[in-house]
């Protein structure tokens, strides 16, 4: 199963690619795509459709602005689709935010915090962790390493 990463624009890729290092870190393969809601709809139409059927487990979608691309990618697909909210020049990301966690009901996208990029990925690989006993023990050193780093900080004073 793989994972795919889906961004309106390159303008995205700084912040998407955080997604593609947390799949590399846990050894999770992933598709990753420039694809616009508006700019290429018919595109978006195809690779969301066929992504189940390509072995895709869940999509990730960022985009900025008026940030549809998550909802259209939902449209298409039954897969778990998450949105990055990417951070945007005029509104500081709190557009596409709104944009993208507001679905209305009955076709979701599960958001994540703007930038969120390695967030949705981490989401994206507990959801396949609930079969995958590899990921599911991958994640759990995930999470102790990092409870380590906040432990170790107390190893000497503070100040
Ligand atoms: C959205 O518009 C993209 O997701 C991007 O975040 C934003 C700006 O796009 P560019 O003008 O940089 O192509 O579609």
């Amino acid at each position: 199963m793989k994972i795919g990463i889906v961004m309106g624009s390159t303008s995205d890729l700084g912040v998407m690619k955080g997604a593609a290092e947390i799949c590399d870190r846990f050894g999770v393969e992933y598709e990753m795509k420039v694809l616009s809601a508006h700019r290429t709809p018919a595109q978006v139409e195809e690779w969301a459709s066929s992504a189940r059927g390509r072995g895709f487990a869940a999509i990730i979608a960022g985009a900025g602005g008026a940030a549809h691309l998550g909802g259209v990618v939902a449209a298409f697909t039954t897969l778990p689709v998450i949105g990055v909210p990417i951070k945007s020049r005029s509104l500081e990301g709190l557009d596409s935010l709104l944009s993208m966690v507001q679905m209305p009901s009955g076709i979701p996208v599960a958001t994540v915090g703007i930038d969120g990029a390695k967030n949705a990925a981490l989401l994206a690989i507990e959801m396949m962790a609930i079969t995958d006993t590899r990921l599911k023990d991958e994640m759990d050193a995930f999470r102790k390493e990092q409870a380590d780093k906040v432990l170790a900080a107390n190893e000497a004073p503070l100040l």
